[in-house]
């Protein structure tokens, strides 16, 4: 009795596994139907020795409901188109794999908002090598050979003229090589500084922005910077402008934004200041025009720098600069 069941089992569900949809019924007929095979082993289970009974009752259920899931499945499968490409492997009753959907890094969503910012007021993005030579990133500049910037501890060398360009200055360097004036570019890009802790790291993003022609003044500068900022951030953001030096530049000053944290009532953002500092800038020291061969009785410019990540930090709130380089998609899939 019981190798009759199990055969009875066996050939249904090899047939049902076989089968084309026109085959099911029947087959459910034949093994499950009023005078099926399975049915007629569970209507003579009286039969049996009573102690027998419970035991091969509960098996025979179990098989029955084993191909009632079977014959299911079978016609899902079919009803799907799933018979030509199971021949080939394909389960079509799977189900789909998930698509991941990449997005921007957040310093790269940065970056393209600075440049449209400034393409919108007729700047134009160029772009350079991120290996310099020590002309380009430091001599053109007027960075005295005895400058701490030179030194080792703050900058890659790769021998002693060439380096990893610490800001992207040489790409505007070598543009005005190449174009006279007028001139309205930005450069953004990676730069490289031997530093590494909460608030740098050892590469960073920067764009820096350049503009010469002839009675270029100081308020043009304040005027460019002060309508950035108020794009960036909010409209109503304040801004101050305070005196500072780089050997690049003569007046220099440092910007400082209302902070965003605490509109400035200070906070430990802002160090209880209510000011962060986001650029530095001046009006480009007659020497650099020298090196580029422009003629500075002619001409004068503007040019400023600033930081991507410490832009992006103060926007979202971000508190350590490491979070962008980690790759924890946790963080990533917030932006
Ligand atoms: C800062 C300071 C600055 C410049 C960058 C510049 C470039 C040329 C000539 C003159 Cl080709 N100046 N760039 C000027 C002032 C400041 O950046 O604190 N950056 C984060």
């Amino acid at each position: 009795m019981l190798e009759h069941l199990e055969k009875i089992r066996s050939q249904a569900l090899r047939a049902i596994e076989k089968s084309g949809s026109e085959d099911l019924e029947a087959i459910r007929i034949k093994v499950l139907g009023r005078k099926g095979e399975l049915t007629s082993i569970l209507k003579s289970i009286g039969s049996l020795p009573a102690k027998e009974r419970p035991r091969f009752g509960q098996l025979a259920n179990k098989f029955k409901k084993e191909i009632e899931a079977a014959l299911e499945r079978r016609k899902a499968q079919l009803e799907s188109g799933g018979q030509v490409q199971q021949i080939r492997g394909l389960d079509p009753t799977l189900p789909g794999r998930r698509c991941h959907v990449g997005r921007l890094h957040p310093v790269s969503l940065m970056m393209g908002e600075v440049c449209s910012v400034f393409e919108r007021m007729g700047f134009s993005v160029v772009q350079g090598p991120e290996v310099e030579l020590d002309f380009y990133n430091f001599e053109a500049l007027n960075i005295p050979p005895d400058h701490p910037a030179r030194d080792m501890q703050d900058t890659f060398y790769v021998d002693d003229k060439v380096l990893l360009r610490t800001h992207t200055s040489p790409i505007q360097v070598r543009t005005m090589e190449k174009i006279s004036p007028p001139l309205r570019i930005i450069a953004p890009g990676k730069v490289y500084r031997c530093d590494s802790d909460v608030t740098h790291t050892p590469m960073f993003h920067q764009v820096e922005g350049l503009m010469v022609d002839r009675l270029v003044s100081f308020a043009d500068l304040k005027g460019i910077l002060t309508y950035f900022v108020q794009e960036i951030f909010d409209k109503d953001t304040a801004v101050r402008f305070r005196p500072s030096f780089f050997p690049f530049t003569e007046p220099s000053a440092e910007v400082d934004i209302q902070c965003v944290m605490c509109r400035g009532k200070g906070c430990r953002v802002c160090s209880h200041t209510g000011w962060l500092e986001v650029l530095g800038a001046g009006l480009v020291h007659p020497a650099v025009f020298r090196y580029v061969g422009y003629d500075p009785e002619q001409y004068s410019g503007f040019a400023f720098g600033l930081g991507i990540e410490r832009i992006t930090m103060l926007r979202y709130g971000v508190d350590d600069i490491r979070l962008f380089y980690d790759n924890d998609l946790r963080f990533l899939e917030q932006f």
